[in-house]
């Protein structure tokens, strides 16, 4: 497995040297953060992003994420457009040598938490997620916000694309998402390049807004319904294993070959529907880490992994889930068990 790390580009607190210096770190997660959903990747500037990675020692590995422009997402006639862009984009990936891409297939809202700085009982804090909390939330009142959203759109535009999702329902939005990858995956075969979806964090509905990527069942469809191995999954235990129902054992087991990166974290169930997250450790999550690499090991994964957000330790202060400190110290536990795995 080659160990990586997130990196948000020149911007980041969190710089390349520091991250070279962890033991085994290979790879760096990144992407072009100011490009609008929808728009081509310019091939110069991908360059840019991997030369400046490869001048610490480091590889552009992997890109998290292309993101998905609402349009396709709802099914609008006007998603033509924007999926010819997105095959533009993967083939000037292709080009500059990057061949695994992440992206997700949520409405609206990517990643979601009620809290991202919840205490924990070490003194450390960490994003956590309180059903109850989204519940007491209007969703149309204009004014919908929750700390650390990633939006891959106007604010001002959230309320008319909340009434366009109404008459989306789970079976439609699944049939937006195939219909995008019948015609983006034909490119990624020629291009040698591998999708990988992420699921969606939490795994349930939010706001009435329909969910999709969120248990073995569905995942099976979306790998089964477009047959390729270039349509493939970021597994993500965090995400999958915030809901107690998944195994993610069964789910890794069902995506066998098709898996191509990892998000390696561990969560704490709180309650209904509510999570916190931990150290990557055993010990303090409720997910079985240990189990789920050697699962991994065993259906074959060897790409990229990443050890996913981390707390906020050592009195560190940055982009809440992604300071240096305590990811470091994930990669270093992950790193262990696969040593130990691979003897
Ligand atoms: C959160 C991340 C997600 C992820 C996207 C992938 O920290 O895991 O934002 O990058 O969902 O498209």
């Amino acid at each position: 497995m080659e160990m990586s790390f997130r990196w948000y580009g020149l911007d980041d607190k969190v710089k390349l040297d520091h991250i070279r210096q962890i033991p085994q770190m290979k790879g760096i997660v990144s992407a072009i953060y100011d490009i609008p959903a929808g728009e081509v990747w310019d091939y110069e500037r991908i360059m840019s992003l991997k030369n400046s990675i490869s001048d610490h020692g480091l590889r552009l590995n992997v890109i998290e994420s292309v993101p998905v422009h609402e349009d396709i997402k709802l099914g609008r006639t006007t998603r033509e457009q924007y999926i010819e862009n997105y095959k533009q984009t993967l083939r000037n990936l292709s080009k500059a040598g990057v061949k695994t891409v992440c992206y997700n297939f949520m409405p609206v809202f990517d990643w979601t938490r009620t809290n991202l700085q919840d205490q924990l009982p070490d003194g450390s804090n960490s994003l956590s997620y309180h059903e109850q909390e989204v519940k007491q939330i209007d969703r149309l009142d204009g004014k919908l916000t929750l700390p650390g959203w990633d939006l891959s759109f106007q604010t001002d535009k959230l309320k008319s694309i909340m009434e366009a999702y109404k008459s989306v329902s789970e079976d439609q939005l699944m049939e937006n998402l195939i219909y995008f990858l019948e015609r983006v995956i034909p490119v990624a075969e020629e291009e040698d390049i591998k999708l990988a979806i992420h699921p969606d964090d939490p795994p349930w509905n939010i706001f009435g807004l329909p969910r999709v990527v969120t248990c073995k069942e569905n995942i099976e469809y979306i790998l089964q319904k477009v047959d390729s191995s270039s349509n493939g999954l970021t597994f993500c235990s965090g995400s999958l294993g915030s809901n107690p129902e998944n195994d993610l054992l069964e789910i890794i087991e069902a995506a066998k070959g098709r898996i191509h990166f990892v998000h390696a974290r561990n969560v704490k169930w709180t309650g209904d529907r509510s999570f916190q997250e931990s150290s990557h450790s055993i010990h303090d999550g409720s997910l079985p880490m240990v189990a789920i690499l050697n699962k991994l090991h065993e259906v074959g994964f060897d790409g990229p992994i990443r050890p996913d957000h981390g707390r906020m330790i050592w009195d560190e202060e940055g982009r809440p889930g992604y300071g240096l400190y305590d990811r470091a110290l994930g990669a270093t536990y992950l790193n262990g068990i696969i040593d130990t795995i691979k003897q």
